[in-house]
């Protein structure tokens, strides 16, 4: 287990003093540089991490002890990695990775070189698919929930600069009703095409957004099949096309966090950026796939990322990571980030099955820079709990058009905010009045980029992808499953029979405390 381990060991002796980053002099220059490494289109800088050059050592040593670098080419390789030992689990292959794999292998017979075969197809159809319909919609509205929805809509919204003329899409998830009305009243459903995604086809909100999309098409005469496509499992109770205009399918060994590669973002994100565009996309997931297949140990940027996250998790006991993107554009990529870590990573056995007796997956939240500032900072700098954060920030602006105002742009003032704020929550600041005392040492990670473009964001979704990744190989749990979401799910379908009794006036089925929460209807 990973707090048996010698290195596990080794990092606690270093957690007993861990660096004081608030001491005159510590957070210099010389450490900036030192802690920087440079990769794939990334800077990532990590001087203000409560980390020396020791821990760093031991932090690769957990690496080497863990085999994290086996694990990501067995992941990669298509190996089954999805499955715990001893139990009933899902025992599959975990291969998001080759939903961007455009090239050939000489290894076909390889269960990933197979995979990518599989995603070629569905790609294919697609550039078919948008072909064939140029410009007879203007809308599309994704209709999916979690996995489904989540990453699309992140990235959707983080690519919106490079958005066709005349293309919006519009997502609905919520089994609210006001959901599915507000987007509604924002189309003309002549000119819509719908994309209906669940990977299962069987998710309540998603089948009843459906029916709720299509009973408004018929009700304006409109023939729901000439608008409705399907991304779902091969015979799932979805895999009917005789429904849809046309369906596309995604498979059992894409997890739906990681499926944003997949059809499930594929079909929304070529609506809007053009399918070279969604390919453009795949090719910065995939640059960012190989750097971690290629990278020496000391040159991967996501295993360092994901190294200091344990260091600062099990050795510093910081239960929280507040993600801070310096980019109105990734407004809800920390949204996405937060089912990604918490879905995976929140987990209480390890893959033998037993129980773990150390911290796993943190708490992951966040909202863009500034604004951020204005709101939960205050906790962050002077509040009691320790919170790690990692922002992410760009040199160039995507629009490009900028002002300047008193000699500075905007995209300085933001970029100054983003440096200003690491710097402060390392450092912190010295008072003789105790309400402006900053007691600092507030470990952050900053990684950056020239420019959020196509490319630059397929290969972010994938750092951060490959992050969690290793952080579940580092502590031997599986990041692949979600029994988690379960239970609710079935207790849900227990209350709504109480519902349908209730309108039916039937005796209902009983379930105390489920009526009990009724009587307050
Ligand atoms: C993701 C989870 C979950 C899932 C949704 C939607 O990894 O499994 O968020 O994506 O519950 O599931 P369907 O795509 O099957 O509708």
């Amino acid at each position: 287990m990973f707090s048996h381990l010698k290195s596990f060991q080794a990092l606690k002796n270093l957690s007993s003093h861990p660096i004081d980053l608030s001491s005159e002099g510590v957070f210099n220059k010389k450490r900036v540089k030192e802690m920087a490494l440079s990769e794939a289109g990334f800077d990532f800088l990590y001087a203000a991490e409560r980390v020396t050059p020791e821990v760093i050592e031991a932090l690769y040593a957990l690496a080497l002890e863990t085999k994290t670098q086996e694990k990501m080419v067995a992941m990669q390789a298509g190996e089954v990695i999805n499955e715990i030992e001893g139990i009933e689990s899902e025992k599959r292959s975990v291969l998001h990775t080759a939903m961007r794999d455009q090239f050939d292998h000489p290894q076909e017979s390889q269960a990933s070189s197979k995979a990518a075969r599989m995603a070629r197809t569905e790609l294919d159809k697609l550039e078919a698919f948008m072909n064939e319909i140029e410009d007879k919609f203007t809308d599309l509205i994704q209709i999916g929930i979690g996995g489904s929805d989540l990453g699309p809509r992140a990235l959707y919204l983080a690519a919106k600069a490079f958005e066709l003329p005349q293309r919006r899409v519009h997502f609905i998830s919520n089994v609210d009703p006001d959901d599915a009305n507000h987007v509604l009243n924002q189309v003309n459903l002549e000119k819509t095409l719908v994309v209906v995604v669940s990977k299962s086809g069987t998710t309540l909100e998603t089948l009843t957004n459906e029916e709720f999309v299509r009973a408004r098409m018929a009700k304006v005469g409109l023939n729901p099949k000439h608008h409705f496509i399907a991304v779902t499992g091969e015979k799932s109770p979805m895999d009917d096309p005789s429904r849809y205009l046309a369906s596309f399918y995604m498979w059992d060994f894409v997890g739906g966090r990681y499926s944003v590669t997949s059809m499930v973002g594929g079909v929304c994100l070529s609506f809007a950026l053009g399918f070279r565009g969604f390919k453009e996309l795949l090719k910065g997931a995939h640059a960012m796939d190989r750097h971690v297949l290629s990278a020496d140990l000391r040159s991967n940027l996501p295993l360092l990322s994901a190294l200091l996250g344990v260091w600062n998790r099990n050795f510093l006991h910081i239960p929280t990571v507040a993600v801070i993107p310096y980019s109105q554009a990734l407004s809800r990529f920390t949204a996405h980030l937060q089912q990604l870590d918490m879905e995976s990573n929140g987990k209480r056995i390890d893959k033998m099955g037993s129980f773990v007796d150390f911290s796993t997956g943190p708490v992951v939240w966040g909202e863009p820079g500034t604004n951020g500032q204005h709101s939960f900072f205050q906790l962050i700098h002077q509040g009691t709990d320790p919170i790690s954060i990692e922002f992410i920030g760009f040199r160039k602006s995507q629009y490009v058009i900028d002002l300047e105002v008193e000699h500075t742009t905007c995209q300085e003032k933001l970029l100054s905010n983003l440096f200003a704020q690491s710097i402060a929550l390392a450092t912190g600041k010295k008072s003789d009045n105790p309400n402006r005392f900053f007691p600092g040492n507030r470990p952050n990670q900053i990684l950056l980029a020239d420019r959020l473009d196509l490319k630059t964001l397929g290969s972010l979704l994938s750092f951060y992808e490959h992050k969690v990744v290793y952080q579940g190989f580092i502590w031997n749990i599986n990041s692949f499953d979600q029994e988690g979401v379960q239970l609710g799910k079935v207790l849900a379908s227990q209350l709504l029979s109480l519902f349908r009794a209730k309108r039916e006036k039937k005796n209902p089925p009983s379930y105390d405390l489920g009526e009990a929460y009724l009587d307050f209807l």
